[in-house]
Formats: C-alpha cells, sequence, structure tokens
C-alpha cells in the first residue's frame, strides 16, 4: 500500500528558513501581563519577520525584570548579562569588536535612567550602532515598585506614596545628547512597536526606542502615570507607522499628501502617515517642542519622534576595520621584527 500522506506544514518559514520557533527563547518568568512580555514578542517578531539570523545578533542587558528579558527571545543569539547600569559599555564593546553582529540593548528606566544614565547619555553622543531599548514602567520592578526617574511629579506608588520630583523624558534627553534616531512605543500597541523596531534594526547607528511598558503588580494603578489605562488614554500619536524593507514593492495606493516617507541609508522607508498634525521628524526643535508640550500636559507622544540622516556611527567615525577583530591572526596582529624595531626607536 502506497502512502499519499503529504507532509504536514506545522510553521511558516521565514526568507532565511527558519519559524518563530528558532526565535523564541525560554519561558518568561514575568508577571503574567507585564509589559516587558509584549516587548519581547515584538522583538523576536521583528527579527523573525525581517529574516534575520539570530546567530548575527548579540543581546546585551543591564539588571532589572526588563534586563532578564533577553533569555526570553532569540535562544540561539550571543548575549552578555551585565551589572546594574552597564550595557551600554558591553555593547559598545561588541559593536566595536565585530562590526558584522546586530547588537541589541535591552534596559530599563532604572538601569538607564539613575545608575546608567551616563552610560546611556555616552553611547548616544558617539552614535555606537546598536538598538537601545529602554522598557520604561516608571518603577523599578524587580525591587519591588520604588519611583524611578521617569515617574511623573505628583504619580502615587502602589502604596499610595505621591512623588515629589519632576520626571526625566528620556526621548528629550536622546535627543540633547546626539542620537538621531529617537521614537517611544507602546507595549499596548504592537503594529507601531513592530514598524519603530524593524526601522532600529536597519538603523545605521544607534536607533533609541523608550518603550511604554506597565508594571501590572506595582505601577498599573489609577494614581499611576504608566498604567494600561492612563497611556492608552494619553497616547498622542504623532503618524500611524509603517516600515517598508528596500526593494518591497509598494502596493497600496496612498493618496499625495497624506503621508511623508524617510528614507533609511540602505534604501528601506519608514512611512509615516499623517493624523491630525503635520509632524516633521527631521526637525528636532519641533520634537523637542512636541515633547515639552507632552510632558508639561502628562501625555504620552508616541512615533518616531526624531530621525537624522546624518548618521556616521561610532565604528566608522574610528575607521575601524569591517573584519571583526576574533577573524585577525598573528601575521596581521604581530608587527614584523623591523617594524618592533622602528617603533621602539621612537621611545628612544
Ligand atoms: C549596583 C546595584 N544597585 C542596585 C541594585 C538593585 N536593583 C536591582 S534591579 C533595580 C532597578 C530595576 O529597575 P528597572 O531598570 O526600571 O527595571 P524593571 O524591573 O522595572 O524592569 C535595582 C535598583 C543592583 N542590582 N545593583
Ligand atoms: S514586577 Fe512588574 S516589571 Fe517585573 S515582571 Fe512583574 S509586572 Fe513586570
Ligand atoms: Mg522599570
Amino acid at each position: 500500500m502506497s502512502n499519499t500522506a503529504q507532509p504536514v506544514k506545522t510553521e511558516e518559514t521565514n526568507r532565511i528558513g527558519l519559524t518563530k520557533k528558532d526565535y523564541k527563547g525560554l519561558p518568561s518568568t514575568m508577571c503574567p501581563g507585564c509589559g516587558h512580555n509584549s516587548i519581547s514578542e515584538g522583538i523576536l517578531t521583528a527579527f523573525y519577520e525581517l529574516g534575520v539570523s539570530p546567530y548575527q545578533v548579540a543581546k546585551m542587558s543591564g539588571i532589572g525584570c526588563s534586563s532578564k528579558t533577553p533569555a526570553y527571545f532569540l535562544h540561539s543569539s550571543h548575549g552578555f548579562n551585565a551589572v546594574h547600569g552597564r550595557m551600554p559599555s558591553v555593547a559598545t564593546g561588541a559593536a566595536l569588536a565585530n562590526r558584522n553582529l546586530i547588537v541589541l540593548g535591552v534596559s530599563g528606566d532604572g538601569d538607564s535612567a539613575s545608575i546608567g544614565i551616563g552610560q546611556m547619555i555616552h553611547s548616544m553622543r558617539r552614535n555606537t550602532k546598536m538598538i537601545y531599548i529602554v522598557e520604561n514602567n516608571g518603577t523599578y520592578g524587580l525591587t519591588k515598585g520604588q519611583f524611578s526617574a521617569t515617574a511623573d511629579v505628583g504619580s502615587t506608588d502602589h502604596y499610595g506614596l505621591p512623588n515629589d520630583q519632576s520626571a526625566l523624558d528620556l526621548p528629550m534627553l536622546a535627543i540633547i545628547s546626539g542620537c538621531k534616531f529617537v521614537a517611544r512605543g507602546f507595549s499596548g500597541d504592537r503594529k507601531q512597536m513592530l514598524a519603530l523596531l524593524k526601522a532600529a534594526i536597519h538603523h545605521d547607528g544607534l536607533a533609541f526606542l523608550d518603550i511604554m511598558s506597565p508594571c501590572v503588580t506595582f505601577n498599573d494603578h489609577p494614581g499611576s502615570t504608566k498604567s494600561y489605562e492612563y497611556v492608552k488614554a494619553h497616547d498622542e500619536k504623532l503618524h500611524e507607522i509603517d516600515f517598508i524593507e528596500e526593494k518591497t514593492e509598494i502596493n497600496v495606493e496612498f493618496e499625495e499628501g497624506t503621508y511623508r516617507d524617510v528614507s533609511l541609508h540602505d534604501g528601506s522607508i519608514m512611512r509615516l502617515k499623517k493624523l491630525d498634525r503635520d509632524y516633521d521628524p527631521s526637525s528636532k526643535l519641533q520634537a523637542l517642542g512636541v515633547l515639552q508640550e507632552a510632558f508639561d500636559k502628562k501625555e504620552v507622544v508616541t512615533g518616531l519622534i526624531y530621525y537624522d540622516k546624518n548618521s556616521v556611527d561610532q565604528a566608522e567615525a574610528l575607521k575601524l576595520p569591517q573584519v571583526p577583530l576574533h577573524e585577525y591572526g598573528a601575521k596581521e596582529l604581530r608587527p614584523s621584527k623591523e617594524a618592533l624595531t622602528e617603533f621602539l626607536k621612537s621611545f628612544k
């Protein structure tokens, strides 16, 4: 009897022949409903849909619930879990030592806006080629709900105590620190987050994503301005955003004047569909103005906030070779006897 049964296609493969399962990680230990879980799902979906090999990615993080999440996606990628606030320096090392890696930094508002703030600002100033995500919940989730530096003045903590200190607005800080790709997303808006993540993966420099990510255990109550309900009600979308990869055929007709295309260096496009305002993300002044206005009104501006196409990443600026350092052998690294003698002479 012949067996005519066809193989069952269980899951779709992407352009490099991998299934979505190949982009997953360990089972999450986050609290059910935590915004960080949605961001992990967004990250693995973005890499899967773009068809990026997980072996090309280096996941870097610091300390916090957010910084634990790289364990829950891209299980076959490289990774390093640094000490608190030190993600940017290890990410910088990886980005400079191997320019072929896609460096993904995952941090929290505690990790980046307090102990790690110096490192964050300098990585932006240097334009290290990496995707820098802050999973922003306005609290120190891992240490049970203290206010972080992004908690709004007047908001209350889990125990009802008010915060009397002014908040830091991370996108504002990123722009004035020299970052050339600045965006804000919301873990509850999957479509926008996915487009921003894909564009960030394609950016040639540091792409900063401040993603609102509610902590359901310590900061999802009526006194919080980082709860699901508050962010949903106060989300001021700058535009609808689509990411269109280089060479992808654009088969949707758009009415002239209803959208703005922002091109990335490799020819990919961020298509910004106008909502109630015509927002120009290449204007630093407009970006800072919109952020300040929203900050004063305690609104949450989301979308591509600032983009400067003249981005030269740190490795390029340092004229580092494209060949990863680990591929050099003794022949290239060891100076000849003559060169060494010449060099030593210069100290005499
Ligand atoms: C040097 C050092 N100081 C303090 C701590 C304690 N600590 C652990 S996580 C954390 C804050 C985490 O907050 P955040 O980065 O916002 O992450 P979340 O848990 O909210 O995702 C702190 C202060 C530590 N681990 N190391
Ligand atoms: S404590 Fe908060 S941030 Fe941490 S996993 Fe739970 S919900 Fe998420
Ligand atoms: Mg936090």
